[in-house]
């Protein structure tokens, strides 16, 4: 799911204005008090259309909607206990996802070559993004994305982030770039085949087949220049790949220490790592390939990443690789589009 920086900001301003209500006596407990469900929905609608959204897209849009119990108790559900990442990789790059990712862009090889070439950004890590979101497009989620977005928005715990998301999903339809029955996503509002918020389908989805519409469900060249544009916009670049798998050296711990490396950034994942220098100088801290060879001498940046602690396996990462993290910022995630990325390298 892409989740742009926005929409943290306003969680974090949200959990602030919960903690403080939480610390005041007399309302323990209490989240903000919503109005009954149909008098939220008549106020949502009026703002709609305040902001120009067109009356006959919000009738359509919010016909037959209801709040949705089913988003509720998903959204509940996710699993508490994180998986190892050998576990998290396993239930996702099997036999069969490889098979469906190379028999994918076989089929769809020249449309993948001019997206890959007009964005810059190689097709395999396009294929690999759209095969860890969606298994290649066969599981976008087959939810109306309204339903599931007033629901949440009804929800006290995240309701100015998702009304948010919502008002920009009616802009979206309003802008005839997918019709209400085709609007279909996710249970957290994540849409179509890259599996984008409206706020990011907003800043970052594609119309690359030219015919006026945005369309991330059902045009193949929309879905890959959307998320070859989404990585372009943070810094991809065509030349390097994700990063690699490394050996470090038995006194690495030590070494760290006496070199002072630090996390590269506090942003989500990037603080579990630590370091951001060149290949040379990791070379010198005694970091090799998982082959024990010697790293490679492009004049690259990385930070090195340990997804399961310090004894788990090792990680040299580069630029692309913070790309991969703006859309979903979980070292699991990212070193998965990775591997996949690499198993698919000689489909492009
Ligand atoms: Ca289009």
């Amino acid at each position: 799911m892409v989740i742009t920086s926005m929409p943290r900001f306003g969680y974090a301003v949200l959990l602030f204005i919960l903690a403080s209500i939480s610390a005041s006596p007399s309302s323990a407990q209490e989240q903000p008090a919503l109005p009954p469900f149909e008098e939220w929905l008549a106020g949502v609608k009026a703002e709609a259309l305040a902001q120009g959204i067109r009356a006959e897209t919000v009738e359509a849009a919010f016909a037959g909607v209801t709040h949705d119990e089913s988003v509720i108790a998903a959204d509940r559900n996710q699993p508490e206990k994180k998986l190892e990442f050998p576990t998290y990789v396993s239930q996702r790059l099997d036999d069969r996802r490889f098979a469906r990712g190379r028999d994918k862009m076989a089929a769809h090889k020249a449309e993948l070559a001019a997206v890959a070439k007009a964005y810059d950004v190689q097709a395999r890590f396009i294929a690999a993004v759209w095969g860890l979101e969606t298994n290649f497009g066969a599981h976008s989620g087959g939810r109306n994305i309204i339903q599931s977005l007033v629901t949440l928005a009804y929800d006290p715990r995240r309701t100015a982030y998702f009304r948010k998301e919502l008002l920009a999903a009616l802009k979206i339809l309003d802008e005839g770039h997918v019709t209400v029955d085709r609007m279909v996503g996710s249970w957290a509002g994540a849409m179509g085949q890259p599996q984008f918020m409206p706020s990011s389908f907003k800043a970052f989805a594609q119309d690359f087949d030219g015919d006026g519409r945005r369309d991330i469900w059902d045009s193949y060249v929309d879905v890959f220049a959307s998320i070859a544009y989404y990585l372009k916009f943070y810094g991809w670049r065509s030349d390097q790949t994700w990063g690699r798998q490394v050996t470090l050296p038995k006194d690495f711990a030590e070494r760290a220490a006496q070199a002072n490396l630090a996390p590269p950034s506090t942003r989500c994942a990037l603080r579990n790592h630590i370091g951001n220098m060149t290949l040379a100088q990791w070379q010198a801290l005694g970091v090799r390939r998982l082959n024990g060879a010697a790293l490679p001498k492009a004049d690259v940046m990385a930070s090195l990443a340990r997804p399961d602690g310090p004894d788990g396996a090792a990680y040299l990462t580069y630029g692309n690789y913070r790309a991969i993290l703006r859309y979903n910022c979980s070292d699991y995630y990212a070193l998965t589009v990775g591997k996949l990325a690499d198993m698919l390298k000689d489909f492009e």
